[in-house]
């Protein structure tokens, strides 16, 4: 069982599930879930998005991966930052906990996650990796799920470093 962090585009990643950081409806967007869509094909998923009838903020639901290479995506919806007293530490990490219990319902035994609610949601970087990686930690430590690899996917340097400084500090 490992966590580890990469500096890379989530799409390109090899592992069984990706997670997406996807919006209530479910309806696509830019960022991470731009690329998601583009990679794994536009229409394919985004009739599968339809098909699930959109989804709370710490909730997650699957689709397949399409021409990924990761057999399924996991579209988690994390809370917009609305100045963390409105609970979004709970519900980020909800989103960790339940894209992991949806990826190994599923079978997975490896998942990459991007910095959800980081981007357009406005998540400050540093609080979201530290809710990341505690509740991975947790999660891994605490229910048997048949996850072997957790991947961290950041896709600027500032966040990679962070999720370095993290992992370091057992
Ligand atoms: N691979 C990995 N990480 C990426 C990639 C990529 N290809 N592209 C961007 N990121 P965001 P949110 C990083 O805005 O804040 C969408 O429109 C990015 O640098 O994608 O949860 C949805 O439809 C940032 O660190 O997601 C929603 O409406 C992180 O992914 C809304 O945005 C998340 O940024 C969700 O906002």
């Amino acid at each position: 069982m490992a966590i580890e962090a990469v500096r890379g585009d989530i799409t390109k990643q090899e592992v069984d599930a990706i997670v997406n950081a996807a919006n209530q409806a479910l309806a696509g967007g830019g960022g991470v879930d731009g690329a998601i869509h583009r990679a794994a094909g536009m229409a394919q998923l985004r009739a599968a998005c339809d098909a699930l009838g959109g989804c709370p903020t710490g909730e997650a639901k699957a689709t397949p991966g399409f021409n990924l290479r990761a057999q399924w995506i996991i579209h988690a919806v994390g809370p917009r930052w609305r100045g963390g007293g409105h609970g979004e530490a709970e519900l980020l990490a909800s989103c960790y906990r339940r894209s992991l219990v949806v990826a190994a319902e599923l079978g997975a035994r490896s998942i990459a996650f991007p910095a959800i609610s980081t981007g357009v949601y406005g998540y400050p970087a540093a609080d979201a990796a530290a809710v990341a990686i505690s509740t991975v930690r947790s999660v891994l430590a605490s229910t048997p799920l048949g996850i072997e690899l957790v991947r961290l996917v950041a896709f600027g340097d500032a966040t990679y470093q962070l999720y370095l400084e993290l992992l370091a500090d057992p």
